[in-house]
């Protein structure tokens, strides 16, 4: 097989690129480990940033996004027995966030490859990139009992953190910086009316929780676990309990319970590979950093890669101008750690570590008493929290 641009990975990231790429021209070819169901079946991000949002609707996607997403000015922080509002829309001058779904707009992209016939290769078997350090780099893979190869001029890397692009890259090119934090977030998704109209983000003694919606009919909420429980140690009645005892007793009040449709527990971890360029070898989102998801960023930060190297990419074809693919990585990296910045830092202002100091738990506390009564430091938050510029 011959194509311009192979995307490893059929995630987000990978559908975005190759809709928009596809749309300009640029002959693309997505290669996906799992099957269509699976990546459907993942239950991740749920609030998206306005950057992200044009993107979709650049790539002819957004139409649904924009009818059934929600638009978001605001979230709370419960602490100390009560809530205080974030005012997104006062102190980001006007902005907001959108609340729809990752597997809906995944859902979204699928459909819109389908229509334009786009190609993508679900069920690859041993992904194999091949002279990505010069200009005709080729990748293989096997499907069933046959070997396929795709010769290319770039190769992405969309495959998340556990892919194979990045670990193609030769030792001593990369650097590679990492947090893991001693704890992770059990999730629950419900059909049942969401607890409360705007996100809480709850900090408490017993750890972290959140309650987040999909739909006004679609409740997702998430409560801070050590990393050693394990899924089935946790009951459904078990999980609203403690996410019960973790916010405002009024909150705690109204929540309505029900079966959880999905649950899942994700660990918490910081990460960034640099460079993100290798050759012909280009990484994008997951493959290349991983945010905990305090500060809904990773989709998000994601989205900046792709609009980067799609830019990069329209460059090199339309334009002959290789400025953009020479400039992809330290412009993606600059906003990546602004995004990695902000995830640590809600992250260690909300949740409960298990070797905190008094002294840490005096910092928190002041870190919260300072927001809420800084217009500065709420500035600061919403900029972050309805994601910087591209
Ligand atoms: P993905 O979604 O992991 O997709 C990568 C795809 O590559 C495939 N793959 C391979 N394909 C071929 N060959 C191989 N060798 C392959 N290895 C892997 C995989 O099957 C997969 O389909 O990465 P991508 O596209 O970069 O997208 C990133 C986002 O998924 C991720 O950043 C977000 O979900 C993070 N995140 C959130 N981000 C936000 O911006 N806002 C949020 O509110 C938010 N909430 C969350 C989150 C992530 C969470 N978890 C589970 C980690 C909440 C949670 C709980
Ligand atoms: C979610 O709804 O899944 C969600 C929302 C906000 C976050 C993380 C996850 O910060």
């Amino acid at each position: 097989m011959k194509t311009q641009v192979c995307i490893i990975g059929g995630g987000p990231s990978g559908l975005l690129l190759s809709q928009l790429l596809h749309l300009q021209g640029i002959d693309n070819v997505v290669l996906e480990r799992q099957s269509r169901d699976y990546v459907l079946g993942r239950i991740r991000a749920g609030v998206l940033e306005h950057g992200f949002a044009e993107l979709m609707r650049e790539a002819r996607c957004g139409e649904r996004m924009d009818r059934e997403g929600e638009i978001h000015e605001g979230f709370f922080i419960a602490h100390d027995g009560r809530m205080d509002r974030v005012d997104l829309h006062r102190y980001s001058g006007g902005s907001s966030v959108i609340v729809y779904g990752q597997t809906e707009l995944t859902r979204d992209l699928y459909e819109a490859r389908d229509r334009m016939q786009g190609t993508v290769v679900h069920d690859v078997q041993d992904v194999q990139l091949h002279d990505i350090a010069g200009t005709s780099p080729s990748v293989s893979y096997r499907k069933g009992d046959e070997r396929v190869r795709v010769e290319c001029d770039f190769v992405i890397g969309a495959d998340g953190f556990h892919g194979v692009s990045r670990k193609s890259i030769p030792a001593g090119v990369l650097s590679e910086y990492e947090k893991v934090y001693p704890f992770g977030w059990l999730g629950v998704l419900s059909r049942t009316k969401p607890v409360s109209p705007e996100l809480i983000y709850a900090r408490h003694e017993r750890g972290f929780a959140l309650c987040s919606l999909r739909s006004q009919v679609l409740s997702r909420y998430y409560i801070q676990v050590p990393l050693s429980d394990k899924v089935e140690d946790w009951s459904d009645e078990d999980f609203w309990a403690e996410l019960r005892r973790r916010v405002p007793s009024e909150v705690a009040g109204r929540l309505l319970t029900g079966p959880s449709i999905e649950k899942s527990i994700a660990p918490l971890r910081s990460f960034v590979a640099e460079p993100m360029r290798y050759g012909s070898l280009f990484l994008a989102g997951d493959a290349a950093h991983i945010v905990p998801p305090t500060g809904a960023r990773g989709l998000n930060s994601a989205a900046s890669d792709i609009h980067y190297l799609y830019h990069a990419m329209l460059g090199h074809y339309r334009d002959g101008d290789d400025s953009g693919l020479d400039g992809y990585s330290a412009k993606a990296l600059a906003r990546v750690w602004k995004a990695q910045r902000f995830s640590w830092w809600m992250t260690t202002m909300l949740h409960t570590f298990p070797d905190s100091l008094a002294y840490d738990r005096k910092l928190q506390d002041t870190d919260l008493a300072y927001l809420f009564s800084s217009e500065a430091a709420m500035r600061s938050l919403a900029e972050n929290y309805v994601g910087l510029p591209f």
